[in-house]
């Protein structure tokens, strides 16, 4: 990092030694993972500068922004509004859950079988070792999962959290349920902020995230070219960041990557070898800082070039319309694109298989990777419609934690998969 955070990371109260070591274990792990990729785009160097400062630079932004009045909105799921925070004047960060070294804080408290997401979020703020959350006015939660719903409770004894409802089904009454709570957040939104939601400041917000969504579009597009001129590695690193970077600088930066990405695709320059499986990851998001299955598939000879995920197309495969008048015309507009979000936690879901099944035809999969995060009840039953209704490719389920002690066996069976799809290819 360019300067000493340490003084900053105190006021914030974070337990400073434990965060230490983890700011070491990633600055050990990221570059042989990362910066040491061969025939890397060059445009990767703005993201590894990201991630240099992953607890500094961006949470003194943070912190700025809220010594000349902002707020700072903490989020976890895809269905809260970015717009309508941004559109107040706040910003929207989601928040770290994908590591396991802040599970052991959590298991204090929470119950071991439970999802490693939950477990390590509620174990950062616990442990006092995410610069991030305790930069946050409130931690908006959502009725997703039975484990983050019942978590946000526990949270909320030691933090400020304010927990949306989330429909379970979608059909009209799920629509006016939460058109409801979308003006319900609003007007907590606003008494936080102090400013009113008006069609001219929605506007310019909803452009924003709309900017970001098209570059993180452009970006996966690009990846559906043979050779792959990206690695999925990089690609999801990119899509994580997405959810704490400013939003301008950062779809500067995608697109000024996908600009070199273009260039490599026009000289035939890839990051994999030529005829090396395409694979697509489907199922549970991957948080930051978990890159666990994209090293293995990666480093077993296969190149991921797309991931079905809330970290990946669901996040920014629709945009906002920007066509409206009114608030309540905007609102109306924003329930409707969140809800087309294709999360296991509705049911039924069957439009998430449908999903699955364009993306092997657009992205030209070879395979399809299944993931699920341990005790992630909605997608590892949801892995069983996927797998019936996957009939084109191999398919294959996983179910794994953030730990490193099941890596040995999940990479003998992505050697064996990836093995096998050569043999068909
Ligand atoms: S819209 S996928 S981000 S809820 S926490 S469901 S991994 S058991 S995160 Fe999610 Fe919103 Fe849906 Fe997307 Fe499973 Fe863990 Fe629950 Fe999880």
């Amino acid at each position: 990092m360019a300067e000493d955070y340490h003084q900053m990371w105190a006021d914030l109260g974070l337990a400073l030694e434990k965060h230490d070591q983890l700011l070491s274990i990633l600055n050990e792990f990221y570059p042989p993972l990362f910066i040491q990729q061969p025939n890397r785009p060059a445009g990767m160097g703005y993201f590894d500068f990201v991630i240099s400062e992953v607890h500094g630079l961006r949470v003194k932004e943070l912190l700025d922004h809220k010594a000349k009045g902002g707020k700072v909105f903490g989020t976890f799921c895809l269905y809260v509004p970015d717009e309508i925070i941004t559109a107040l004047g706040g910003i929207p960060v989601g928040l770290c859950a994908g590591t396991d070294f802040s599970i052991p804080d959590a298991e204090a408290t929470l119950p071991r079988n439970l999802c490693p997401l939950i477990k390590s979020f509620y174990g950062f703020k616990v442990g006092k070792v995410c610069p991030y959350i305790e930069a946050t006015d409130l931690v908006i939660g959502e009725t997703t999962c039975d484990g983050k719903k019942k978590s946000y409770e526990v949270l909320s004894e030691i933090h400020p959290t304010y927990v949306m409802e989330i429909p379970q089904k979608k059909n009209d009454d799920s629509f006016k349920l939460w058109k409801a709570e979308i003006a319900k957040f609003v007007q907590k939104a606003e008494g936080l902020t102090g400013k009113k939601l008006t069609a001219q400041n929605l506007k310019s917000a909803i452009q924003a995230h709309n900017g970001k969504r098209k570059a993180l579009q452009k970006l996966n597009a690009l990846r559906w070219a043979k050779p792959a001129p990206i690695s999925g590695k990089d690609s999801l690193l990119i899509s994580q960041i997405a959810f704490y970077d400013d939003p301008v600088r950062f779809t500067q930066m995608t697109n000024k990557l996908c600009d070199e990405l273009q260039d490599r695709i026009k000289q035939g320059i890839g990051v994999a070898e030529k005829g090396s499986p395409r694979i697509l990851i489907s199922g549970s998001p991957m948080a930051i800082p978990n890159w666990k299955l994209h090293s293995i598939i990666e480093g077993s000879g296969a190149v991921v070039v797309g991931e079905e995920s809330c970290v990946g197309e669901r996040n920014h495969r629709d945009l906002l319309d920007e066509n409206f008048s009114s608030v309540d015309e905007a609102l109306e507009k924003i329930a409707s694109r969140y809800l087309g979000i294709n999360c296991a936690c509705f049911t039924p879901n069957n439009e998430r298989i449908e999903d699955i099944k364009s993306l092997v035809e657009s992205l030209h999969a070879n395979g399809v990777i299944h993931y699920s995060l341990q005790f992630c009840t909605p997608y590892m039953i949801e892995a069983y419609k996927a797998e019936r209704a996957i009939t084109d490719v191999p398919f294959m389920r996983i179910e794994t934690d953030y730990s490193m002690e099941d890596v040995g066996q999940l990479k003998s069976r992505a050697e064996a998969f990836i093995e096998m799809i050569k043999g068909m290819t």
